[in-house]
């Protein structure tokens, strides 16, 4: 089996492409910039995504958003996590929680899938901390500043474990089983 997969982001593929290979899923990489729609949240980002570029390609296809939501930030940066990173980066949101002693956040993916019968969308989300000081050179963006709950390392020291564990596997893995059936 395979599936069209949308993303300008490399590490977003190669991450795909392993977690849909243990599903026995090809995926095929087409890299394409498009402007997605402002929104708070990220199933409305992949939703509109999905919808638009199956418009244009009119092949079936996966496109996926995901954001970085701090709990005592309100959820910043959540859907703006790509922005963020590039204004703010890793040390500019270890400023704004200098001193926090609550650091509770999770990264939340959506898979938004798209054919000619309509569109679905598969959410995934992982919890976590946000660390005091960047750790890890593996992974990428926010990878550094974020231990999962179930661990005492950042995602960029074990991308290995990143993988089995992430928002991005969870909701990948729910399409995998839903495109699978
Ligand atoms: P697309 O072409 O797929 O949209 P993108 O890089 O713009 O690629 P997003 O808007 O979904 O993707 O992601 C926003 C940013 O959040 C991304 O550029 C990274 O900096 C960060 N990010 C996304 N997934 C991440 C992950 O698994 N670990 C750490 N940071 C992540």
């Amino acid at each position: 089996m395979q599936i069209l997969f949308i993303t300008s982001n490399e590490h977003k593929f190669k991450e795909v492409k392993e977690i849909l290979g243990s599903f026995e899923i090809e995926v095929l990489h087409q890299k394409m910039n498009y402007s997605e729609i402002r929104a708070d949240d990220v199933e409305e980002v992949a939703l509109e995504s999905a919808k638009t570029l199956f418009s244009i390609i009119k092949k079936p296809l996966v496109v996926e958003d995901t954001g970085l939501f701090i709990d005592v930030l309100k959820g910043f940066p959540g859907a703006y996590s790509g922005w963020v990173q590039k204004k703010l980066g890793n040390n500019g949101i270890l400023k704004l929680m200098e001193n926090e002693s609550r650091r509770d956040a999770h990264f939340k993916t959506c898979v938004g899938y798209a054919d000619e019968k309509g569109c679905r969308t598969f959410v995934g989300k992982v919890d976590g901390r946000i660390s005091i000081e960047e750790q890890g050179k593996q992974g990428f963006g926010y990878d550094p500043i974020f231990i999962p709950n179930t661990e005492n390392n950042t995602f960029a020291e074990n991308e290995t474990l990143k993988n089995r564990i992430s928002h991005r596997f969870n909701a990948f893995a729910a399409f995998a089983k839903w495109y699978k059936a």
